[in-house]
């Protein structure tokens, strides 16, 4: 797909796929490595959903992806849509284990209305933040792939606020995204989406990866932050993302062009 094709899917569907953004020869070795991590991390996160593997800040604790978050096409999309100077604003695994059920509709932060830091429904018609869900094994329709209804980012709303859906029920129109491991679903991040259920007897192993423009707030996600802390305490009953800080002698590894989307974020 060209850019102008990509774009075009962008502000019509509200994704799209870009293949290979991890080569076949290297997405082994990607994926052994971000298991291995989740295994060692995953008691770690407070909440974390039962049956997906969900560690926040993987960058911290595993840099085996990080070649491949300033792909050309991949950033040149992101660039297209946010503007120049773009942040990461988080990065999780999204390990769906054997078993695991359906998750709940959602669409992701900021526009999450149960997130403590969220934009207020009705929120307005631009692009202002992207999920990208990156494939490190297969997803098809038996391993849980994740679930989308193309277009719903053009409502004011989600399911999480006012929009009337049953949070773990089909929607009508719901699509499984499924591609190739190496392949990353590009979403806006009012995308309705859900994971599907694993009816598998193996892992669907993945990353949920989010840009953001350099003017979106990211502070309410800093562990300790006092946005944060003010944020949580003006929303009783809502909880947030946390998302560590990237050590210094991580961040000065990283590969040159992925340093300028880390570098809001490096430890003090
Ligand atoms: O694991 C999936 O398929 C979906 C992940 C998701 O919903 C999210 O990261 O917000």
């Amino acid at each position: 797909m060209t850019l102008k094709q990509m774009r075009q899917r962008m502000y019509v569907d509200g994704w799209c796929l870009i293949e290979d953004v991890i080569p076949p020869a290297e997405i082994g070795a990607v994926r052994d490595s971000v298991l291995r991590t989740v295994d060692a991390y995953k008691h770690t996160r407070r909440n974390a959903p039962a049956n997906i593997g969900a560690v926040s800040g993987m960058i911290v604790y595993d840099q085996s992806f990080a070649p491949y978050l300033a792909e050309p096409r991949l950033l040149g999309l992101a660039e297209s849509l946010l503007g120049p100077d773009l942040r990461i604003s988080y990065n999780t695994s999204i390990v769906n284990y054997p078993g695991n059920e359906r998750s709940t509709w959602h669409a992701d932060w900021p526009f999450n209305q149960h997130n403590a830091g969220h934009i207020r429904a009705p929120y307005p018609d631009a692009v202002c933040h992207l999920t990208t869900l990156w494939m490190l094994t297969d997803f098809t329709g038996e391993n849980g792939g994740t679930l989308i209804v193309s277009g719903s980012h053009r409502s004011a709303d989600n399911p999480t606020g006012g929009a009337e859906v049953p949070p773990v029920e089909p929607y009508p129109t719901e699509v499984c995204v499924t591609g190739r491991a190496g392949s990353v679903a590009v979403c806006d991040s009012r995308l309705w989406h859900a994971a599907g259920a694993n009816r598998s007897n193996a892992a669907r192993v993945g990353l949920a990866v989010r840009y953001a423009p350099w003017w979106l707030n990211l502070e309410v996600l800093r562990p300790g932050s006092p946005d944060r802390q003010r944020i949580l305490d003006a929303n009783p009953g809502l909880t947030e993302n946390e998302v560590p800080a990237v050590p210094r002698d991580v961040f000065e590894r990283l590969p040159d062009a992925v340093r300028p989307l880390f570098q809001h974020w490096v430890a003090a």
